[in-house]
């Protein structure tokens, strides 16, 4: 039996695998598709543990497909736009794109180590101008189609970044790359309106039942949809005179209805329009203006947060409500955003925290108009009646329920209050039957701001005109490339960069300048897993041929960090190029598994800043890759975290040693010409025959829901029972059954092969003499009957204490279990007389003797 020697087996296989193509697609229309894929990296540098973990998931599923018929799309590319190549570059005073390449030559040297099954032949570069010209090309039909525009806005400035970020790149008040605290900034902006697409990105997260739950709960809450109503606010001046007409009105968007008797004050948003002209002028301007200016140097997800102080003022004039006909005081509010409902609400701060906070603070009155359930009975048993309850105001510390009996609120009292109550339904139905309120939908999600003011980022192919405005780049001008000698050191960007800015307008022909935003990088990893279906096109980004043949992605692998924006963007992309006309699918992804983290042996996440990163070559260098892949996927179910494990490792390789030689054993002992006969094996035999169809039927549901820690606890299994086989027989090596030792040795290979392939390819040419690879090979069959046992074991007692065990019939009698317990007691009851046996069926006899 030859040593197990990891490197040269590693080496050997690297080669002859890529020397074949070996996993090149099939493009066997005969077969059925999988489209296995983990989310593409960002090359910021060798890959670490996190990485490792996800691919050898993804590329252990991928393999098993493989093996069971599968026509299989296993690709890799990397995510290679973005900022920390440019940081980089400004650091090591190199370009951005030497040591993105860079990083990614080594990450490939890493991912051929692990031996990751990868069709190299599809490898996307998102940085590769014949990626990123498709990316132009899907912007402009985005465009034609109406999902794009510009739009001049308030945006959040980083001032680390020297850039503008997307409100979701804004977490907790911070930017999420640098951790400073963004300005707010007026900008013509680039949009893609994805909020067109809100309700069928909420409604069809039913149509993915592979999805874990709360990742499909982090979108639903990302979109927030809100069902309520708009109701119609007159407009008035101290002494109660309408201002007339359309500037006249002012309308809020509440889910609240039920409570507008509630309403005591009034707010608009800093940036409401017409905020100034309400003021202007007035003793009251000056205030209003504080308090604009406040607002502006936070950000509005922050503001909208409630979390703050809050600052406001008030603007001389009042409303009128149009239900209870009161007049309440109008303030400008800084928790009140511009961008959401109308930005304009009514307050009730006897329902509302945040309202009833600002209440306590301007000293605002707070009139209880919603009963909760305790109240309500303490209300009773105190023999008043919630008719003639009257309070003008509350001695709360905070606001009350959202939910009770209406109370002070005129002809709706007594009716349920709460979101969708009885009592909004009513009030709603008087609004609209008297033309001052309608119902209304609203929606968190915001539009998807693009622009970036940021050098390594795709183009955004348009061009501004003085005379024709700004116009799209004609499509066989495509791609507009980037640059490569920006002096980044120096700070120079896009914008100062003449040689690119200044062009000519495709419309007239006139000097004209080019746009010098690009975009946000999660638009190349919206549709790459599109181009991995057609990497070549040069027509199209990818033929809707190869995409209806290739999509959905049938698992996607990645870190929970992309459980929202990634995957919103990514579907949102699936359903506009589906619009489009480009593929047939809704979906992207039809399987989703987020792989847990990995920590250090301290349950410490893995940081570099930490200094408790363990390098994936750690493992490889004394180990080998196998012995590291079956440690990453014994360790864990593939969605847990874990803590690194030192010992987990060195057990995984003592295995794949031990694992090894059995097989060795069994080739040699083996035959693959003879015929196994199951009736005529040995009860040794026998054993492990079963035990075969047992473990291998185990391990192949554990396939099937990913729980690879316990299909390699099952293939152990196999392992341990082959080798107390080969031990029982080793008095007499010849009566082993060759087939049955040919068999096993070929199921401990196959079944071991989608985890530790070097490894079994190894075996599966070298001791089972194959000259093909075992990816080439079925998985194992395996027959559940044949695993049902037509023995037991049972225990005998000699005066009830245990002295032996024996395996006999299932179905054998009670003389006949006496009789085989005698025999296996023979030597204890030897001379005695056996007066009575109690049997057990199926577990014990007891002899008692005299
Ligand atoms: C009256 C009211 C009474 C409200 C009450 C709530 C509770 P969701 O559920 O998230 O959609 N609102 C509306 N537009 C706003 C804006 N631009 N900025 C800040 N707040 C705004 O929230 C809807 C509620 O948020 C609305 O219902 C409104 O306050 C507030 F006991 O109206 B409500
Ligand atoms: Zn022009």
């Amino acid at each position: 039996i030859p040593p197990y020697d990891a490197h040269a087996i590693e080496a050997k296989w690297q080669k002859a695998w890529e020397d074949e193509n070996l996993f090149a697609v099939d493009e066997d229309p005969s077969k059925p598709k999988k489209y296995v894929l983990e989310m593409f990296p960002y090359p910021s540098g060798d890959l670490h543990m996190g990485h490792a973990r996800n691919y050898t998931i993804g590329d252990a599923m991928a393999r098993q497909a493989r093996m069971r018929g599968f026509d299989v799309l296993h690709p890799i590319g990397f995510d290679a736009f973005g900022l920390p190549a440019e940081n980089a570059a400004i650091k090591h005073n190199t370009q951005a794109g030497e040591w993105t390449y860079k990083n990614m030559d080594q990450a490939l040297a890493t991912m051929k180590r692990m031996g990751f099954s990868y069709d190299m032949d599809r490898l996307v570069k998102t940085c590769d101008p014949d990626y990123y010209k498709w990316g132009q090309w899907i912007f402009e039909k985005l465009w034609e189609r109406g999902l794009v525009y510009r739009k001049k806005s308030p945006v959040n400035w980083c001032p680390g970044c020297n850039t503008v970020l997307a409100n979701e790149q804004v977490t907790e008040g911070h930017c999420w790359r640098c951790g400073s605290v963004p300005e707010k900034r007026e900008l013509e902006q680039w949009y893609f309106k994805i909020t067109d697409y809100a309700q069928e990105l909420l409604d069809d997260l039913e149509k993915l039942p592979g999805w874990p739950e709360r990742v499909k709960q982090m979108q639903a809450n990302w979109i927030g949809r809100s069902e309520g109503a708009e109701v119609d606010f007159t407009l008035c001046d101290a002494d109660g005179q309408p201002i007339q007409g359309d500037e006249g009105k002012i309308t809020v968007f509440t889910t609240r209805a039920d409570t507008l008797f509630g309403c005591t004050f009034f707010l608009l948003a800093p940036e409401y329009k017409g905020l100034m002209e309400l003021v202007e002028g007035t003793e009251y301007e000056a205030d209003v203006r504080a308090v604009v200016a406040g607002a502006e140097k936070v950000s509005a997800v922050e503001r909208a947060q409630g979390t703050l102080e809050k600052h406001g003022a008030f603007t001389g004039r009042y409303v009128v409500n149009p239900v209870s006909g009161q007049k309440v005081p109008v303030w400008v509010a800084d928790y009140i955003v511009s961008d959401y409902g109308t930005g304009a609400v009514m307050a009730v701060p006897c329902g509302d925290q945040r309202d009833f906070e600002f209440a306590r603070k301007y000293d605002l009155p707070i009139v209880p108009i919603i009963l909760m359930d305790d109240e309500r009975e303490a209300l009773e048993e105190a023999g008043e009646s919630i008719d003639t309850y009257h309070a003008e105001t509350v001695d709360w510390d905070s606001a009350h329920a959202a939910e009770g009996t209406l109370v002070q609120s005129g002809k709706y009292t007594g009716m349920r209050g709460g979101k969708h109550s009885e009592g909004e339904a009513a009030i709603v139905a008087d609004l609209e039957a008297a033309g001052t309120g309608r119902r209304s939908v609203q929606f968190r999600l915001r539009d998807w701001l693009i622009s970036r003011q940021r050098y390594w980022g795709n183009p955004i192919p348009a061009v501004h005109c003085e005379h024709c405005g700004i116009v799209p780049v004609p499509e066989d001008q495509l791609p507009v490339t980037l640059p490569a000698n920006l002096d980044l050191g120096a700070g120079e960007t896009l914008a100062e960069c003449r040689e690119f800015y200044e062009t000519t307008c495709p419309v007239c022909g006139r000097p004209a300048r080019r746009e010098t935003d690009t975009m946000d990088t999660f638009t190349c990893s919206s549709w790459y897993y599109l181009r991995y279906c057609d990497p070549h096109n040069e027509k199209l980004p990818f033929s809707k041929e190869a995409a209806d043949r290739w999509m959905p992605v049938d698992n996607y692998i990645g870190g929970i960090e992309h459980a929202i924006l990634h995957l919103l963007y990514s579907r949102f992309f699936t359903k506009a190029l589906r619009d489009l006309g480009m593929l047939d699918v809704d979906e992207p992804f039809t399987n989703l598994l987020c792989q847990g983290m990995v920590k250090d042996a301290n349950g410490e996440t893995m940081s570099k800043s930490k200094g408790n990163v363990v390098p994936p070559s750690s493992v490889i260098d004394p180990f080998g890759a196998d012995t590291m892949r079956l440690a990453i996927l014994f360790i864990a179910p593939p969605e847990k975290d874990f803590d690194w494990d030192e010992e987990a490792v060195a057990g995984a390789n003592r295995f794949i040693k031990r694992a090894w030689r059995i097989v060795w054993q069994l080739a040699n002992a083996g035959d693959a010409s003879a015929r196994l006969i199951p009736g005529s094996l040995d009860s040794a035999a026998k054993k492990l025959y079963r035990e075969r169809h047992r473990t291998l039927a185990k391990c192949t549901e554990d396939f099937d829901r990913q729980q690879f820690n316990t299909a390699i606890s099952a293939i152990m299994e196999l392992v341990n029972a082959a080798s107390a086989y080969l031990n029982a027989t080793d008095a007499a090596p010849e009566a082993r059954d060759a087939a049955l030792c040919w068999l096993v040795a070929s199921d401990i290979v196959s079944s071991l092969a989608p985890i530790c392939p070097f490894w079994a390819d190894e075996l599966w040419h070298v001791a089972l003499g194959h000259a093909e690879s075992v990816y080439t090979a079925p998985w194992p069959e395996f027959d559940l009957s044949e695993a049902a046992t037509d023995t037991v074991e049972i225990a005998v007692q000699v005066l009830g204490k245990l002295r032996s065990r024996v395996e006999i019939s299932a179905t054998a009698t009670q003389d006949e279990m006496r009789a085989a317990a005698e025999e296996a007691a023979a030597k204890w009851i030897d001379g005695k007389t056996v007066v009575k046996a109690i049997c057990v069926p199926g577990k014990l006899v007891n002899l008692v003797v005299k």
